[in-house]
């Protein structure tokens, strides 16, 4: 892992954007909350989160998250991607009590080394085959099926395929789900082929001390 990093990082200071690094591990960042709802609205935007967190987020991350407190009323959400970020604008709540919104944290999925602290891998899984509509490897039914081994807030995910182990990006096959919230999904009616190839996924989580 210490080795992967290093390179990533020397990567990043080589190449910039256009490096590869060469992991197939995503991860969410941190939380950011860079924006209240006074003003226009909530405006998480991803250049602003970059430019007052340096080094805390990629600049091209692949997937959004992001997050109220719960139980509050719900918004009409304007914009949210990962290529630019997150707006709730005030002026869209016009069903709402209180014609504002609510005040959002956002996270963004990454590759090493933009994520959070020490990691700790689970064992791999691989619940599914690709019979059926393809192969499913999603964090619920695992938790379900192993209680107790995975964490509740996994901040990494890494798949491989089962037979030879090769990273799931380098396959050429396209994904509907490859985060760490929800697990890894390949349908194939997503692909050219028409087929899944077998995959099994293992998951980061927070270390405990
Ligand atoms: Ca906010
Ligand atoms: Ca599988």
């Amino acid at each position: 892992m210490i080795k992967l990093l290093s390179f990533a990082i020397l990567c990043g200071l080589v190449f910039g954007e256009n490096c590869t690094y060469p992991t197939h591990i995503r991860c969410w960042t941190d939380w950011f909350n860079s924006d209240d709802p006074s003003g226009a609205g909530d405006y998480e935007r991803l250049p602003r989160i970059i430019t007052e967190n340096p080094g805390k987020i990629c600049l091209k991350p692949v997937d959004i998250q992001a997050r109220t407190q719960p139980g509050v009323e719900k918004d009409v959400i304007h914009q949210k991607d990962a290529e630019s970020g997150f707006i709730c604008r005030n002026q869209d709540q016009v069903n709402k009590m209180e014609k504002k919104c609510n005040d959002y944290r956002v996270r963004f999925s990454c590759h090493p080394p933009f994520c959070g602290g020490g990691v700790c891998w689970t064992k791999w899984f691989n619940r599914d085959r690709p019979t059926g509509t393809g192969d499913w490897e999603v964090l619920e039914p695992l938790r379900a099926e192993n209680p107790g081994d995975i964490c509740d807030d996994a901040l990494y995910i890494e798949v491989v395929t089962a037979d030879t182990l090769t990273p799931a990006i380098s396959t050429g096959e396209i994904f509907h789900a490859y985060n760490p919230s929800y697990g890894f999904a390949c349908r194939k009616k997503d692909q050219k082929s028409g087929y899944c190839r077998d995959y099994k996924v293992r998951f980061g989580c927070p270390c405990e001390n």
